[in-house]
């Protein structure tokens, strides 16, 4: 039986302004995803507000939601066994200090808020962030 999932991933700002997002997509795929929808848009603050409103009550959130606006991000739905946390693994730990080698945040992040890429934490909340950026 497969177990055939779909997880929401972002490409960040810091990794779309030093044109990652290729590099990025191609760690995907020779990974075994498949990028079933994509999108580049740039986000309204309010809208990243939204989208981290779990994270209301940080004392980043403010900094997170203004840096996730700050410029074009690239949103895709990806399909693999198991995504949700295939994609986790393959992200990396918040902190890209932290991070395993041969992760993406390892190997492009900056720094915990520039951390190159977004991963939904459960299938719950994959559902939730793919109805938020494909809900027609
Ligand atoms: P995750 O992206 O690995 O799921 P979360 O805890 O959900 O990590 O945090 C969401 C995002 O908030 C992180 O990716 C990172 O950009 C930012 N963040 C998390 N913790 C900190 C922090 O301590 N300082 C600054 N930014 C943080
Ligand atoms: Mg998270």
């Amino acid at each position: 039986m497969s177990n055939s999932e779909h997880t929401l991933s972002i490409i960040k700002p810091d990794a779309v302004e030093r044109s990652l997002d290729k590099e990025i997509k191609n760690i995907f795929l020779a990974n075994g995803f498949k990028i079933v929808k994509e999108k580049k848009i740039q986000l309204e603050k309010s809208d990243a507000e939204k989208f981290y409103k779990v994270h209301e009550t940080k004392p980043f959130y403010n900094d997170l939601c203004a840096y996730l606006s700050s410029g074009p991000i690239v949103v895709m739905v990806l399909e693999k066994e198991n995504a949700v946390l295939a994609n986790r693994d393959l992200m990396g730990a918040t902190d890209p200090n932290q991070a395993e080698e041969g992760t993406i945040r390892k190997k492009y992040g900056i720094s915990i808020d520039k951390n190159s890429v977004h991963g939904s934490d459960s299938t719950e909340n994959a559902k939730i962030e793919i109805d938020f950026f494909f809900k027609d």
